[in-house]
């Protein structure tokens, strides 16, 4: 099948669906192969490839862009919150973030089959129902919410450059959250055993396999990254680190007022940093949601390894990968950062 963006898509077939089927419960309907690339999507994504590529955004949209676990939700906090709540007064902010800043495509990972709360009952439905009247959720729960959300909106997106408008930096701007790979491993194996979307039931070790595989849903994450870092020198785009954003908060804080042109104070950016901090979004959504109650998640990783949540730290992966995952890594970093030249690093 050849998408509007020029790759072609692929069932992947035989082994290989065989080993990610039984890795992945909620993989039920299958995957495809993109290329080039060698991008790795739920069948679904090939009903919305096409919108998804032509998706509009206005002058107004900040995309934040990132591979999965590298600080999505932060980065989407910290935007939010700059422009829309930056004395911490606007009521709006009680509505968790998920609902303010949408996931453009999340209806890829919505298997039908896999997740009943997309009946008609379910919170999304009624919320896709009420905000979108007359409009069919086949062609884009998550999208159509986009196209209503209010301006200035602040979207979501875990797609690479290649997969989205070719139009996109000239019109929006974007920040990418980049994050040491070893953390971003641990933080999505821990993520594919809580959410049912992915359901994986097997080891680290496996899960590492597949991540230096490029054999993990949104696809390689070297290519991802390098698509984002050649960009870099856009003045629409901000590049930043997992790391630095932890490491040097207020730093980082003015970087992205001054690329946002939010012209907040010294005063207001200490008091995002603290509302955004690790501690404090992880107390807002436990007394938002039960984690526990809610459908998406299972409730036994929750008990036994946490919710969404989890450390939110930089080098956690030394407390949980070995000498031979950390080799590996190691190893396929080294070789995967020729690419980026010199400048690029990780910090810890
Ligand atoms: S997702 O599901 O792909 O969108 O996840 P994403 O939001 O990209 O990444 C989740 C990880 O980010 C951590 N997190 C934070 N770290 C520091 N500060 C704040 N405020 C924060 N909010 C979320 C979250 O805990 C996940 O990392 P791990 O290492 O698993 O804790």
């Amino acid at each position: 099948m050849l998408l509007a963006s020029g790759h072609t898509a692929e069932a992947l077939q035989g082994e290989e669906l065989e080993h990610q089927v039984r890795d992945f419960k909620g993989y039920n309907n299958g995957l495809v192969r993109l290329n080039p690339g060698r991008w790795l999507f739920p069948t679904d994504y090939t009903k919305l490839a096409d919108k998804l590529y032509d998706y509009k955004f206005r002058e107004s949209d900040v995309v934040v862009m990132t591979w999965p676990k590298c600080g999505t939700t932060w980065m989407q906090e910290i935007v939010w919150t700059m422009r829309n709540n930056p004395d911490l007064d606007n009521p709006q902010a009680m509505v968790p973030t998920h609902n303010r800043v949408p996931f453009l495509e999340l209806d890829i990972l919505l298997n039908s089959q896999n997740i009943p709360p997309l009946g008609e009952d379910s919170e999304l439905m009624k919320a896709f129902r009420y905000r979108c009247p007359h409009k069919d959720p086949k062609d884009g729960i998550l999208m159509q919410i986009t196209e209503v959300s209010p301006d200035p909106r602040t979207i979501k997106t875990h797609l690479p450059f290649s997969l989205l408008n070719p139009h996109l930096l000239d019109t929006a701007k974007v920040i990418y959250v980049a994050r040491n790979p070893k953390d971003v491993v641990v933080s999505y194996h821990h993520h594919s055993r809580l959410i049912k979307f992915h359901d994986f039931s097997s080891s680290l070790d496996q899960f590492v396999q597949y991540f230096v595989d490029d054999d993990l849903v949104f696809g390689p994450y070297w290519m991802h990254l390098k698509e984002a870092w050649e960009k870099r020198e856009h003045p629409n785009l901000h590049f930043v680190n997992y790391e630095d954003l932890k490491q040097n908060n207020m730093v980082e804080m003015r970087k992205i007022n001054e690329f946002l042109g939010t012209n907040l104070t010294e005063e207001q950016l200490q008091k995002v940093a603290k509302y955004t901090n690790f501690s404090e979004m992880k107390t807002r959504e436990e007394t938002q949601s039960d984690p526990k109650k809610t459908i998406v998640f299972n409730t036994d990783i929750v008990t036994s390894s946490g919710g969404f949540y989890r450390k939110g730290k930089a080098g956690d992966w030394k407390e949980h990968l070995t000498p031979e995952m950390e080799a590996k890594i190691d190893q396929w970093t080294q070789q995967k950062t020729k690419d980026l030249g010199s400048s690029f690093r990780f910090s810890s």
